[in-house]
């Protein structure tokens, strides 16, 4: 995998959706297939999050999860990585917003603000999505993104029809 960091690893975290196959599975699959990567750990998974779609309502309903990630990477390593990921378990894109078999989404990278074609993090509509959010606040309530921890960014949010899985 190109873009290697060698600096030391950052906190990175990440989120996990589907609605189309079997979303659980594939959520699972990205998460060993992150974890196996050279310079990337998995540290920290949260709940399963059943959903309410998000952007474009005529759909079925997400699952979406969380993850922390160590990494050696640099950002536009592990989107590399994110979108071999959706690659491998054959995600095709139809419409933005649409139905899908996997995203992986870089939510934070550290402290870094990347503004690039094609990579933008802190991703930059995480703060208004609530199915982003409530998992994220279950592994790192007190991240703070921009000055409010994720907790309380949640709690201003409707989460209505989110139901947090066993
Ligand atoms: N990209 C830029 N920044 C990033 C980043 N931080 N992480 C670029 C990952 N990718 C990033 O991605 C399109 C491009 O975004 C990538 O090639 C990458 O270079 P995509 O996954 O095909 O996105 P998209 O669906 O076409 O559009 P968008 O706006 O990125 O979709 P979202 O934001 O991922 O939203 N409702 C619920 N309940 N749960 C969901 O998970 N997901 C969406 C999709 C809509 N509604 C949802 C959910
Ligand atoms: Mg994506």
């Amino acid at each position: 995998m190109s873009g290697r960091n060698n600096s030391r690893a950052s906190a990175v975290f990440v989120s996990l959706g589907g609605n189309l196959g079997d979303p659980a599975a594939s959520m699972g699959k990205s998460l060993r297939m992150l974890d196996e990567d050279a310079g990337t750990t998995v540290v920290r998974v949260s709940s399963l999050y059943r959903t309410p779609p998000w952007g474009k309502t005529d759909q079925p309903d997400f699952l979406n999860a969380a993850a922390e990630l160590s990494t050696t990477l640099a950002p536009r390593g592990l989107l590399d990585l994110c979108l071999e990921i959706e690659r491998r378990l054959k995600r095709v894109r139809e419409e933005r917003w649409g139905p899908r078999l996997i995203d992986v989404d870089i939510l934070v990278f550290g402290d870094r603000a990347i503004h690039e074609v094609g990579l933008d993090v802190p991703h930059p509509r995480m703060l208004e999505r609530a199915f982003v959010l409530a998992p994220l606040a279950e592994i790192a309530p007190s991240l703070l993104l921009k000055g409010v921890s994720a907790a309380d960014r949640l709690a201003a949010l409707d989460t209505a029809g989110i139901e947090q899985l066993p």
